[in-house]
């Protein structure tokens, strides 16, 4: 047991700027109190949230929403508050010029405009000390002979070329996939396969993001996370949960089963410890529930299909699948799963000198009703307007 928990206490889990600010649907953006104004007071968020739980110390940025003057500035609010900046998210889907694209654009300039935008993240990692540039393009076509699909991938790896070739030592590209949306017809990085073929083709430092909203109903995302271990290509998630397509809704509330087949492969592979590289990143928005809560409800539900994950008896499954018994095999990973590791977790937390309740610790502190009486006006999250 003393393992598993030396296992817990080490995971790290990271939240996103845009989960404290307000959001909504296309069809309603609902305020709430005490929203954040700035990229500052989103990072006092998710340091409230690290706070509380012990195990989600940085937080993603994404840029132009948290654009500011002054990024060694920002780094240092964030390190002054027990936290440090993530992923750096460029942002090349908003502006009016990306309407047909942005990196796979017929346009050549409207290709330049979005590469100097990606080259502009990774100066901010450099001042930021961010590790990874997270790359999503909403790039892709609503109707068949819109443009030519093999010119946009040309298109695609030449932008991507010229992005890691400006990377620094020890920084990243980490490229990310979604079946659909804003594209109704075709995706530019659809699946992981495309983004798998790219990374292949610019270095060792490319790698996929997983988000587990991005695929078809039905799609065995264990297996793409096993594939891409074994390949050496699985860079992060983002991690949400869905009913229906991106619903960017809290992690584990729609199969906790999926998660904890996912952190089953992630323990399988050893790659649960940060000097693995693989970014636990949370890309979710919290439309209707509190904020604060809803980020640490999300931590905790990680926290918890990771630990069913390290309670898997490892021996048990590999002699039940060397002999085919194959009822004993998904025993072992039904046991593990069906664990409560509540308690588990609480004395983790109790050890580690944090509340057992998190949630809970939260709500007793007082945080809420003082940024609420401080903040007035916050933003939005930018995303879902
Ligand atoms: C796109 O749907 C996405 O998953 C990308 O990660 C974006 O950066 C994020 O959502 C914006 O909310
Ligand atoms: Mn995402
Ligand atoms: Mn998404």
């Amino acid at each position: 047991m003393s393992e598993i928990k030396a296992a817990l206490a080490e995971q790290r889990i990271e939240t996103p700027s845009w989960g404290y600010g307000n959001s909504g649907t296309r069809f309603r953006v609902f305020p709430q109190p005490g929203v954040p104004r700035d990229p500052w007071e989103k990072i006092d968020d998710a340091a409230t949230v690290h706070r509380f739980t012990g195990v989600a110390p940085t937080v993603s940025l994404h840029i132009p929403w948290d654009a500011v003057d002054d990024y060694a500035a920002l780094a240092r609010h964030a390190e002054d508050r027990g936290v440090a900046i993530g992923a750096i998210n460029a942002n090349v889907f908003q502006d009016e010029a990306y309407k047909l694209g942005s990196v796979a654009n017929p346009d050549p300039g409207v290709r330049r405009k979005a590469v100097d935008h990606l080259l502009d993240c990774v100066e901010i990692m450099d001042r930021t000390g961010s590790r990874d540039l997270k790359l999503w393009f909403a790039d892709g076509l609503n109707y068949p002979g819109q443009d030519d699909l093999r010119a946009r991938q040309d298109r695609l790896a030449e932008a991507l070329a010229e992005t890691y070739a400006r990377l620094g030592e020890g920084q990243r590209l980490l490229l990310e996939y979604k079946l659909f949306e804003p594209a109704f017809y075709t995706t530019d990085v659809p699946d992981w396969g495309t983004a798998f073929a790219h990374c292949l083709d610019l270095g060792p430092r490319a790698q996929v993001v997983i988000d587990t909203g991005h695929h078809a109903p039905g799609t065995n995302i264990e297996f793409i996370v096993a594939f891409l271990l074994r390949a050496g290509r699985l860079g992060a998630f983002d991690f949400n949960s869905r009913f229906y397509a991106d619903d960017d809704l809290m992690v584990g509330a729609a199969d906790p089963f999926q998660l904890f087949r996912i952190m089953h492969e992630i323990v399988r592979a050893d790659a649960l410890t940060p000097a693995a590289g693989i970014a636990f990143m949370l890309d979710q928005c919290h439309n209707i529930e509190p904020k604060i809560p809803a980020v640490i409800r999300s931590v905790l539900n990680v926290q918890e299909a990771t630990a069913k994950a390290l309670l898997v008896d490892a021996a048990a499954l590999a002699k039940a699948q060397q002999e085919g018994d194959v009822l004993g095999a998904n025993a072992v990973l039904m046991d593990a799963y069906n664990t409560d590791v509540r308690p588990l977790l609480a004395e983790l937390r109790a050890d580690q000198g944090l509340d057992p309740d998190p949630v809970a610790a939260f709500h007793r502190c007082g945080y809420a009703a003082r940024v609420a009486a401080e903040r007035v006006g916050g933003e939005q999250a930018g995303w879902g307007a």
